[in-house]
């Protein structure tokens, strides 16, 4: 399968790397040329410049962007150039569900199979296969995107129709978000009482209370080190999606008041548990 792909942020690039692990013929495309170019002379991927570029002759397009907007401003560059016939479109950014039906029209229009299969974990599952891929569409479809996604991550489950990728990981990111902010909050808690982070995450991770995040957050929040595995400003982003989703219980409402206060600080390319410096 050849494979066209958009986007080489912190997720997109090991993912590609994966995919040429894994044998796949691989031409990216990055908005900043550059580092798609970069990246290609260490990896040994070829390079298209536009999005129009990249759909020559492949079979599959696959997007790792920001977000709703950067996915859209892809697709109407797409949309302008010669598709393909039976081009298999997996869009594996997070967004809004509504921005993935509307997508999955206009371009089934043209005879292309949509899938949203946005991803749970981030960089170091990315690196190393571990990825968890929440899959929407057409049955068919996501069996012919196995291959691509069985290099990519330890799991991919078919959820329902367009837009359940979406929706599953808006739930998942939830959960993340609010755990995060309650960790953060432990922390100031003990801080406030003499107990200094050093000290109250190793007993948490100890205990049934320690997670798989609490036990990666420790290292970054002991050591003053914010810099992003999962950006503050993503999940601040992943968090109004689900909002506007009709998620408003209690600790899904402050959460998005608090990561919202944290953009406005200017912690929005910092690690999400940047929040922690936001609530001190
Ligand atoms: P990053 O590291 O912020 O990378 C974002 C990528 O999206 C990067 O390649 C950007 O290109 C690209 N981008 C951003 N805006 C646009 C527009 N308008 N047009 C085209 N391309 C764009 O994000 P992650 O890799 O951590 O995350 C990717 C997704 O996974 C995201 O939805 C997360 O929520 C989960 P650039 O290099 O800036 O030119």
């Amino acid at each position: 399968m050849k494979i066209g792909w958009a986007g080489l942020g912190n997720m997109g690039k090991p993912m590609v790397k994966n995919l040429v692990k894994a044998g796949f013929d691989v031409t990216v495309y990055n908005r900043t040329v550059s580092k798609a170019e970069e990246f290609a002379k260490e990896v040994g991927v070829k390079v298209a410049v536009t999005p129009a570029d990249l759909v020559k002759e492949i079979d599959c397009v696959i997007t790792m962007v920001s977000d709703d907007a950067a996915l859209q401003e892809i697709w109407d560059q797409l949309l302008a150039a010669p598709l393909p016939a039976g081009l298999l479109a997996i869009d594996m950014s997070t967004v809004s569900p509504d921005t993935t039906k509307a997508m999955a029209a206009r371009v089934g229009e043209k005879g292309i199979a949509y899938l949203d299969a946005p991803v749970s974990g981030s960089v170091k599952p990315a690196e190393d296969r571990q990825l968890i891929i929440l899959v929407g569409g057409k049955e068919a479809d996501f069996e012919r995107a196995k291959p691509v996604f069985d290099s990519l991550g330890k799991s991919a489950t078919l959820l329902g129709e367009n837009g359940a990728g979406n929706y599953a990981k808006l739930a998942i990111n939830a959960f993340l978000g609010i755990t995060v902010q309650g960790l953060a909050e432990a922390v100031i808690f003990a801080q406030k009482h003499g107990i200094g982070p050093d000290k109250l995450l190793p007993l948490i991770n100890e205990g049934g209370v320690g997670s798989g995040i609490t036990k990666i957050k420790t290292p970054g929040i002991i050591n003053g080190n914010y810099a992003p595995a999962f950006a503050l400003k993503l999940l601040a982003k992943d968090i109004r999606l689900a909002r506007e989703q009709g998620m408003d219980t209690p600790a899904g409402v402050t959460l998005s008041e608090a990561l919202n206060g944290a953009v406005k600080e200017g912690l929005g390319d910092e690690d999400m548990i940047a929040i922690l410096k936001y609530l001190s």
